[in-house]
């Protein structure tokens, strides 16, 4: 009995002893050279897919684990069941690279062989070897599908790194001050104003004869002095020129009513022949239409802002100039 055991844990250590010296099996695994991606060229923080693709043109019926490797790192892994005679499978896993160099590698493990419906055994492959696949995996900050490496604007906000660099602007942000506003629009208007605060400018010199022109240079000729206390008083002033100007709208209102009277009260007269009335409404009319005349200049005057202020504005420059004269000669 003891021999009988003896020589059946020998048997069996035996048969493990044979299947593990067993040579690898011909004409299955991978495919050479075989790893490639959903998306070519992909960048920093995009999620791909990572493929290979392994055959099998043996007998047996292999099983196994593929696993993907990103530096010699597990990426992640994936199985696979082949059945015999000239099978092909594509396998993947996703990935999401980090910026910088990286060298993509595929492994089999833990492949198992069976003969049709036997019991599977653990075997390896002859064909193992995947290429290495080398990528520089490149940032691409506006996802327009140009890393940063290659994109002179990375951004996308309309000024080239290199500008931003020199300006003081973050080429590889689209809105530096967070405002809303890219930077891009920014420099855009700034350029825009300088524009045309450079035409004003430039206007100014010429003194056009227009009323603009002439406040401008008015304003200029007051000293500061003056010109501040003229800005505190504005609010006086505005109170004014909208008092005065409500007022003449009103006299203007009541002699165009007057006016009105004085019509029906002619024609009136005409009919009744009136003499008496006809009279008196002829002395008493062209007043009214001169008093009608003088407030709608006036208000004029008041409600047309430019030339209230042109007026005292030169009425200011008068002043000063007279006040500073007499000062100089003393
Ligand atoms: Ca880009
Ligand atoms: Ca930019
Ligand atoms: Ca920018
Ligand atoms: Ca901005």
């Amino acid at each position: 009995m003891k021999n009988f055991l003896f020589i059946i844990l020998f048997a069996l250590a035996g048969a493990s002893f044979v299947e593990a010296s067993e040579p690898p099996i011909k004409n299955a695994g991978f495919v050479p050279s075989n790893i490639w991606y959903s998306k070519d060229p992909f960048f920093a923080g995009e999620k791909i897919r990572v493929y290979t693709v392994i055959f099998n043109g043996s007998n047996y019926d292999i099983e196994g684990t593929v696993e993907f490797l990103d530096n010699d790192a597990l990426i992640a892994k994936t199985n696979f069941s082949l059945a015999s005679g000239g099978r092909v499978r594509d396998v993947w896993v996703d990935w999401t690279a980090k910026e910088g160099k990286h060298t993509v590698t595929v492994r089999l493990a833990s492949t198992t062989a069976s003969l049709a419906g036997g019991a599977k055994r653990p075997i390896e492959l002859d064909n193992t070897a995947t290429g290495k696949s080398e990528r520089i995996v490149d940032l691409d900050t506006d996802i327009d599908g140009v890393g940063n490496t290659d994109d002179t604007d990375d951004d996308n906000d309309g000024i080239p790194d290199v500008e931003e660099l020199r300006g003081g602007t973050d080429p590889l942000n689209k809105d530096t001050n967070g405002d809303g506003v890219s930077d891009g629009k920014e420099l855009e208007i700034a350029v825009k104003n300088k524009a045309e605060a450079e035409k004003l400018l430039s206007g100014n010199k010429e003194s056009a004869g227009t009323i603009i022109g002439i406040i401008k240079k008015v304003e200029n000729a007051i000293p500061v002095p003056i010109k501040t206390s003229a800005t505190d008083g504005m609010n006086v002033l505005e109170r004014f020129r909208v008092g005065e100007g409500y007022q003449a709208r009103l006299a203007k209102g009541e002699v165009a009513q007057e006016i009105t009277a004085l019509k029906a009260r002619v024609l009136g007269s005409q009919k009744t022949n009136n003499a008496k009335d006809a009279i008196s409404s002829s002395v008493e009319k062209p007043f009214a239409y001169v008093k009608y005349a003088f407030f709608a200049v006036l208000q004029y005057f008041f409600e047309w802002q430019i030339i209230f202020y042109s007026v005292f504005l030169y009425i200011l420059y008068r002043l000063a100039r007279s006040t500073l004269g007499r000062v100089w000669d003393r």
